[in-house]
């Protein structure tokens, strides 16, 4: 491989284009301006602490959560970003009650709808922590030309026909799948451009770190008292014990066990009797991610993607990672409950 190729994510996704000849570069040009958005986003969660970006915005978001300056930054850049593309007809953020609409003649003509987590895990942005944005877009139901409706946005995730997620971490990444696999790019600020750095990643069916927050310990199902444990007991064949790595943002803990291999979990406990993490715009679009790099995202029974969602914000428990280690903690899960 010519170690001078530098292959960029607009180039990587022109060719991919070219790989489908009826297609029209609606979701090319889309995904183009998906990069460019995170670009601008990256710009100011890297310079948080210089300018008046960090703390609180007085505010709260539609989950109740404190608004941080950064979160309503990134989420009225992408929605202003995303409406003038022209591609999308309405948008679905975990910081808005309800979708927005782009209700003028352009956007009405767009063929998908966007739904996104703007800025996941920002209560890390004020100590430093990495945090990410996670998309997912879906064809829209409705007829083109029209108003969207709640129907376009309440699809299963097994309609997703792109999805994926940008770490603002030691380096930003930018990694999605539109179904033929997964690629991560890696951002290069001396020439402004996300570079292909990660070809078609696999994640291991075998892992030896569990993510979890277990100060909740007391209040999980017995089957996920059961796997933890299991998780901690000593077993040199099959590399125990693991390993508890949980950094309480979700793209980092994902991204991680990705190239890595593990599991990630978030159940049900007392105060998230459906679990914590959302379906539409956390859980689907990792999942997607997920099973095109090899793995299983569940809800600790049934196929996350399968589920059909009910309303935008609706949560669930989530079990995702190494195929075999969602097998066993579902195998804990089906006898002890
Ligand atoms: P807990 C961040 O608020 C988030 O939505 C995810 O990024 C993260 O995985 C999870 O919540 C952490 O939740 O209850 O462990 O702090």
């Amino acid at each position: 491989m010519n170690p001078f190729k530098v292959t960029t994510l607009n180039e990587f996704i022109l060719n991919s284009q070219a790989q489908f000849p009826d297609a029209e570069g609606d979701l090319t040009h889309l995904l183009h301006h998906v990069g460019t958005a995170a670009k601008i986003v990256n710009r100011e969660v890297n310079k948080a602490g210089l300018v008046d970006i960090l703390g609180e915005m007085g505010t709260s978001n539609i989950q109740g959560e404190d608004q941080k300056k950064l979160d309503v930054f990134a989420n009225d850049h992408f929605i202003n970003s995303l409406h003038s593309c022209g591609e999308v007809c309405a948008i679905a953020s975990e910081e808005n009650e309800s979708f927005i609409l782009f209700d003028d003649d352009v956007a009405r003509k767009g063929k998908y709808v966007f739904l996104m987590d703007p800025l996941d895990g920002s209560s890390n942005i004020d100590v430093n922590v990495s945090i990410g944005t996670i998309f997912s877009i879906y064809k829209r139901k409705s007829p083109i030309g029209e108003k969207a409706t709640m129907d376009d946005f309440l699809q299963p995730g097994t309609e997703q026909v792109a999805a994926g997620y940008i770490l603002y971490g030691s380096s930003t990444m930018l990694v999605y799948t539109t179904g033929q696999g997964i690629n991560g790019f890696t951002l290069d600020p001396s020439i402004g451009e996300y570079c292909l750095s990660n070809t078609l990643i696999k994640t291991p069916e075998n892992g030896t770190i569990y993510s979890i927050n277990e100060g909740n310990y007391l209040k999980f199902p017995a089957g996920v008292k059961q796997y933890i444990k299991y998780c901690q007991e000593k077993d040199e064949k099959s590399h125990r014990p693991y390993s508890s790595r949980y950094i309480g943002s979700l793209v980092s803990d994902i991204h991680r066990n990705l190239l890595k291999g593990g599991i990630f979990m978030y159940p049900v406990i007392d105060n998230a009797p459906h679990g914590k993490l959302r379906l539409l715009y956390e859980c689907n679009p990792i999942a997607f991610i997920i099973e095109q790099a090899g793995g299983r995202a569940t809800d600790g029974k049934n196929r996350i993607m399968e589920t059909k969602p009910l309303s935008l914000h609706q949560r669930t428990p989530f079990f995702c990672g190494s195929s075999n280690m969602v097998n066993k903690v579902e195998e804990f899960i089906q006898v002890f409950g």
